[in-house]
């Protein structure tokens, strides 16, 4: 038993992983979205998953929500439904993605009247923070332009600056705005945030309730996370993760599903900063979609992948790197770290589990309960929900 056990079962013991609530709706690619059979159809079905996610793995505390996707006629009362459920509202996601008047942008659209919308729009879901008691008003904008010439690209910096200065002046004092990046997609030739260099410096300007969020699938391949996630930490920016993986580009696969290692390097820089646990300031999150898994135990593997990725970079021997890169020892230190990675820390994590009532396999324990019966049989009607493509 490494010195580092106790601490790293403390730590795996309180962490909590938010879920995305359209992980649990219809999802597909733009070619096809494949319906699956028990899909909720409302977002108290959807919190009813999600709170099947927490039972099991007891690491999935909280559910994000998405405006319009989620909305209802009573926040509140959505909220005791999910506190009845063991679980709460988290981050608010806004939407300024699906509307007709969108097509050439929102918030950095260059008629103000369709910016007026969309920062309305934004408001609204500081409102609905309001009501749900969350803490985080998450922005990802899919504002750009497809063809050089199209717009003006400093033009646009200016709408969004304005914009994203009228939301942040409607923040309480316990609410953030985090400010999502990427690449590209659905525009080609320029995106208004596509990095998050970008994001800083609008957050920057905004101020101190304003930090940088990082979906790890928004970049290009071979560009190095845990680098921006050790800048942003060092600078006070770092808001939160939108977590999931990618082969090619936006794929919002399984977290830890196609490059585990690079989920266990982001984690190790977050555990050098010792910012796991849930009073760290850092929301940590899924953002996936699952088109041809069951999506519940889709989101217990996420967990488990990201518990994993997390038990590895705890048990790094933090002296002896320290020691072996102050030596300048570059093989000895590079070993502190693979010795970690190259640990099997599913016993670990057991352990961890039991301590806490839970069964060690949280997807064979869910899969024996029968809710996945459950659900099919009795969500049988209605409009299954989704996203569309
Ligand atoms: C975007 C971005 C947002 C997410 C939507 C569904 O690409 O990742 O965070 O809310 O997709
Ligand atoms: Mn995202």
């Amino acid at each position: 038993m490494s010195d580092r056990t106790p601490y790293a079962k403390q730590v795996l013991a309180g962490q909590s992983i938010e879920m995305p609530s359209w992980a649990f709706g219809n999802s597909g690619t733009r070619f096809k979205v494949f319906a699956q059979q028990g899909v909720p159809r409302d977002p108290y079905e959807k919190l009813a998953d999600a709170a099947q996610v927490h039972k099991y793995t007891g690491a999935a505390g909280s559910v994000a929500l998405h405006i319009p996707w989620d909305k209802v006629e009573d926040y509140a009362d959505l909220a005791r439904h999910a506190a009845d459920l063991n679980v709460r509202i988290g981050t608010i996601n806004s939407n300024t993605f699906q509307d007709d008047d969108y097509m050439l942008g929102s918030v950095c659209h260059p008629d103000a009247k369709i910016r007026r919308k969309a920062v309305d729009h934004l408001l609204e879901c500081v409102d609905i923070m309001d009501a749900t008691g969350s803490a985080d008003l998450k922005l990802w904008f899919a504002d750009g332009t497809n063809y050089p010439g199209q717009d003006s690209i400093s033009g646009r910096q200016d709408h969004l600056a304005e914009s994203l200065a009228e939301v942040y002046a409607r923040l309480g004092d316990h609410q953030r705005l985090l400010l999502e990046y990427k690449l590209f997609e659905p525009s080609f030739y320029t995106t208004d945030v596509p990095d998050w260099g970008t994001a800083y410096a609008h957050c920057l300007k905004l101020g101190p309730k304003a930090h940088v969020v990082i979906d790890t699938g928004h970049h290009a391949p071979g560009v190095n996370i845990e680098f921006i996630v050790a800048f942003l930490l060092r600078e006070g920016k770092l808001g939160g993760f939108d977590f999931n993986s990618r082969f090619y580009a936006d794929d919002d696969l399984m977290v830890g599903a196609a490059d585990p290692f690079q989920l266990f390097r982001i984690l190790h820089e977050l555990t050098l900063q010792d910012v796991l646990l849930p009073d760290s300031g850092i929301a940590y999150m899924l953002d996936q979609c699952h088109n041809i898994e069951p999506k519940i135990p889709g989101q217990i593997r996420s967990i488990m992948n990201v518990q994993e990725a997390t038990a590895k970079a705890l048990l790094v021997d933090h002296d002896a790197l320290a020691a072996a890169q102050q030596a300048g020892d570059v093989l000895g230190a590079n070993a502190v770290l693979m010795d970690a990675y190259n640990t099997d820390v599913r016993p670990l994590l057991a352990e961890v589990r039991a301590e806490k009532g839970l069964a060690a396999d949280p997807m064979a324990a869910y899969a024996a309960s029968g809710y996945a019966e459950e659900i099919k049989a009795a969500r049988v009607g209605g409009a299954q929900a989704g996203w569309g493509a």
